[in-house]
Formats: structure tokens, sequence, C-alpha cells
């Protein structure tokens, strides 16, 4: 039997576990299938997993965590200079994949194991220690190509366990939701938090409100979105009594990844009477704080330390923050079985992110109400932006965009957008003044050498970039006039 999952075995043989659009397996099935392409990739030291939202990712990264082997999952819109730093530094034996994808150049030089969701093959033995690594998952910085956040199996159970409590969480849940596979939010909390409590997932391929409506209003319990998600929910809802519907008889409906607007977290309640729980984590530490079940959902919270996760609030020079009068504001550092072990190959990366006694600096800015729940006010890097609840680093859009020849400097913030929180603005000094590049350009560059996610959707002009005395952009000077 697998410690991560002991439902996956096989019996009982009828029960659901997984279904993307037309396709599922039971328990049973999955076991299986796991159990099969485990045994293909058995002496790999670390598998990359071809992360499209299909069955088979989601058996690819249970086989390799019942195998006992590392898995890092790839976003399959990813450029080519972003996997091959992906794969030169997580260098993984083998690629796992759907039969029928498509792997881009980048790829070729790696062996490849196609999935078969319906092979059959006995579950390897556990062997597996908690401290050992399950997943390798890419996060952007400030600066730099994205660090491979290492994430050991203790952190998975924990994090899956303290979810179960908050929430009240079981076997008997559905869970619904179009989130990517290749962050925590989808593939952590949305595929492997279902598996651990024996519960059933069923994967909407992409977002749309239809399709919450639909499972919502077929059987499933629980959504699972970003605030972009919740945020096009909320503009549905007057024109869609279905929607409605869904909704009010969900047992949970759960937000994360970014903060989740009140005014939209008020529509959803006018509209269904139902309040959308917040819960706050990070790639690093899988999640640290959740409203619960059972608690109050207070729009503009994301609730209470998890059990197991210690929470506190640190000034700049490091002195807690002991006021917990909703006004008091100190940097968010967590501690805890939930917690990353390392950034791969990145020792000075993973020293600085630990204070001297163990607890992680999340870069979050928040508050604490005086019954203990959690506001996050803020971040301290002006040079990380969320979109549509992805992280994306300014540093790697800008280096993308000063490779186009109509650009001289190029200086990236983010801005408030109602739809993605933050959208993406390029402040471009153009090579020729005359001829300055439009936003279709620059935006096709951007997508053509990054994840298209993290291309400009604004682009404004300027005769030179705001510096200081010593030459660095003040990125706080830029702003709309
Ligand atoms: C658009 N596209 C392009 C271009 N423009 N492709 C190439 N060149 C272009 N110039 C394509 C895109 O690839 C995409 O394709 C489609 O057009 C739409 O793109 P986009 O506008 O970016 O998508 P969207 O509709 O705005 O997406 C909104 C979204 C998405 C669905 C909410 O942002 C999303 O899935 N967010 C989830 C992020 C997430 O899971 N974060 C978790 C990390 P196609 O249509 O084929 O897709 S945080 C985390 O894990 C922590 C632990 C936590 O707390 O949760
Ligand atoms: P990532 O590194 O992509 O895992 O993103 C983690 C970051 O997302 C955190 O450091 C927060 O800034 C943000 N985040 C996650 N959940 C929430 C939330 N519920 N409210 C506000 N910010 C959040």
């Amino acid at each position: 039997m697998s410690s991560l999952f002991p439902a996956v075995s096989p019996t009982p043989a009828d029960r659901p576990a997984l279904r993307f659009g037309e396709r599922s397996l039971t328990y049973a099935e999955l076991a299986a299938a796991a159990g099969a392409t485990a045994g293909r990739i058995g002496a790999a030291r670390r598998v990359a997993v071809w992360a499209v939202p299909e069955l088979e990712t989601a058996v690819a990264v249970v086989a390799a965590l019942l195998a006992g082997i590392p898995a890092v999952p790839l976003n399959p819109k990813s450029g080519d200079g972003e996997l091959a730093h992906i794969l030169s530094d997580s260098g993984p034996t083998l690629v796992l994949a759907p039969p029928d994808a498509g792997l881009p150049p980048a790829l070729s030089g790696l062996e490849r194991v196609d999935v078969d969701a319906h092979a059959t093959g006995p579950v390897p033995e556990d062997r597996s220690a908690e401290g050992d690594p399950a997943l390798v998952v890419y996060t952007s910085g400030t600066t730099g190509p994205p660090k491979g956040a290492v994430i050991p199996r203790r952190a998975l159970t924990s994090t899956l366990d303290a979810l179960a409590d908050a929430w009240g969480w079981t076997g008997d849940d559905v869970l619904v939701h179009g989130l990517p596979l290749f962050h925590v939010h989808g593939l952590v909390l949305g595929v492997l938090g279902p598996l651990r409590r024996g519960g059933s997932v069923r994967h909407l391929g992409r977002f749309s409100p239809a399709g919450v409506a639909r499972e919502l209003n077929g059987g499933a319990t629980m959504l699972f979105g970003v605030p972009t998600m919740y945020h096009r929910v909320a503009e549905a809802l007057p024109g869609d009594p279905e929607l409605a519907k869904a909704l009010t008889r969900a047992r949970l409906l759960v937000s994360g990844s970014a903060a989740l607007p009140v005014h939209d977290h008020e529509r959803i309640a006018a509209a269904t009477g139902r309040r959308v729980i917040e819960r706050y984590g990070m790639t690093e530490t899988l999640m640290n704080t959740s409203v619960r079940a059972d608690g109050e959902p207070r729009a503009g919270t994301v609730g209470v330390p998890l059990p197991g996760v210690e929470l506190r609030l640190v000034e700049e020079d490091g002195t807690p923050v002991a006021e917990r009068d909703g006004e008091s504001v100190g940097e968010i550092q967590v501690r805890g079985p939930n917690l990353f072990t390392e950034y791969l190959n990145r020792p000075d990366a993973t020293a600085a992110a630990f204070t001297p006694d163990g607890f992680f600096r999340t870069g979050d800015m928040a508050v604490r109400d005086p019954d203990g729940y959690v506001r996050i006010v803020g971040r301290k890097a002006t040079d990380l932006i969320k979109s549509g609840g992805y992280k994306i680093g300014a540093g790697e859009i800008e280096n993308a965009l000063l490779e186009h020849p109509a650009v001289r400097e190029a200086a990236v913030t983010g801005e408030p957008d109602p739809d993605l929180g933050e959208r993406i603005v390029a402040w471009i000094v153009p090579a020729d003044p005359g001829a300055p590049p439009s936003l279709e350009t620059l935006a096709a560059h951007v997508a053509a050498r990054l994840a298209p996610h993290k291309r400009p959707r604004v682009v404004r002009h300027l005769d030179a970039l705001p510096r200081n005395d010593m030459g660095k952009i003040m990125k706080r000077a830029l702003n709309r006039d």
C-alpha cells in the first residue's frame, strides 16, 4: 500500500478517482495504470512530466510517486529556453507524456515514455522516507531563471491532511476545477488532494463557468480556482441561473494563488448565498493558512494558520510583530512540515530564503486581526507580478523584451486588473523613436520565448526610463501618468 495514497489499490474496484472530459479511471484502474507506468520508470533518477491537462498527467505523477521517483512537471506552453533551463537544471532521465502529445525540439534529447492510462501493472512496494523528494516545481523569482523548489513527501501529506482538517474534506467529496497541472494549486491540491482522501476529481480541461455549472449541478461538491476564475464566475452569474444554482448547492468554494477581490466575493455571496473560502500558500510552503469550513469566511482574509504550521509576522529588522490589531504590518514567515527542502542547485538562494531559526521568508506582507485571521496587504518585491494566479518575474520578461531589435531599454511592472489581478505592463524605450514596437509585436515576441501568460498586456513608450543616481530603474516612479 502507498503511504501517500492509501486508496490507490485494486480494491474497492469501482470507486471513481479521476475524470478528464469523457475519460475516467476508477481507483483500481488508476492503481493498475500507475503501477504499470511505475514499472517502466523504476531506475530513473528524476522524471519530467509533460503536464497537459489530461488523464495521463495524473497517472504519470501518481506513478512517479508510487515508484519513489521525483517528478518535474513541465508547462507544455513553456518556451524552448525555459524548457532547456529546467532540463539542464533538474536532469530528468526521461519524460512521461500522453501517447498523442507532440513534444517540442527542446525535449528531443530525452527518452520518452508514453503513458498508457489503461495498462495494468502491480503497485510497487512503498520504500520511500517522508523526507524524500516528491516533486520539483519551478517557480519564478525577481531576477534570473525560475528556481526548482524541491518538495518532500512529508510536505504533501502534511498539507493535504491539514486541509482535510480545515475543510472537512473526505473521500465523499468530488472536486471540480480547470487549473493547470504544472503548479502546486492544480496538481497537489487539485489532483493529489482528492486521491489522498479517496475521493475524486473532475478536471474541466479548460476552465469555463459553464463547465463549473455542469459539474456542480452533476454531483461535484467542491470547486477550486484562482481569483480570475471566480471573477469570471461573478461576471457570468447575473445571466446564468444554472451557475447560481450550481454554486448554491456546492459544499465548498475555495480560492487561492492570489487575493480574491472583496467585490467578487460579495457578488458571488449575493447571487448564491455562498461565501468563497480563501487559503494562502506558496510553491515553497504548500498551504499555510485557510479560512476553515466551520469558521467565518470573512472577505479579504486568508484565515488562520493550518494545523502544524507556525506563522509569525516580522518587521524589516527581524523583530516580531506581536500586535493583533489589524493594522501592524509585517512579513509572513512560516515553519512546519509543509515546507520545501531546497531550491535545486541553488544553495545560495536556499540559504537566503530561511531565517537562522528555520522559518521561511515568504516576502508577503500581512496584518493579523484580533482573532488571529491573517490579511495579506502586499508583497515585498515590486518585481514579482501575480497575473491570473501565475507568479511572474519582471526580470525574465525584461530580458526577453531586450532581445527584440526595436527595444533599447525595457522595464516591466504589474498594474491592477479586474480580471487578472495584475496585468503585465512593458515600459519601452524604442531603439527608433519614430518606429516604436507595437503591443502585438512585443506580446508575440515574448510569447514565442516564454510561456504565453508572461506576455505583456500593455506597452507604454518612454524617451528614457526613470533611474536613480546609481542607474537603477525606479519602478515605483513608473505609473499611468
Ligand atoms: C494568447 N495566447 C497566445 C498569445 N496570446 N499564444 C501565443 N502567442 C500569443 N501572443 C494563448 C494562450 O496560450 C492561451 O492558450 C490563450 O491564448 C489565452 O491566454 P491567456 O490570455 O493567458 O489566458 P486566460 O484566458 O487569460 O487565462 C486565465 C486563466 C489562467 C485561465 C485564469 O491565467 C490560469 O489558468 N491561471 C491559473 C494559474 C495557476 O494555476 N496558478 C497557481 C500557481 P490556450 O487557450 O490554449 O490556453 S500559485 C500556486 O500554486 C500556489 C501554491 C497557490 O497558492 O496556489
Ligand atoms: P507561487 O510562488 O506561484 O506559488 O505563488 C505564491 C504567492 O501567491 C504567495 O507568496 C502570495 O503572494 C500569493 N498568494 C497565494 N494565495 C494567496 C491568497 N489567498 N491571497 C493572496 N495572495 C496569495
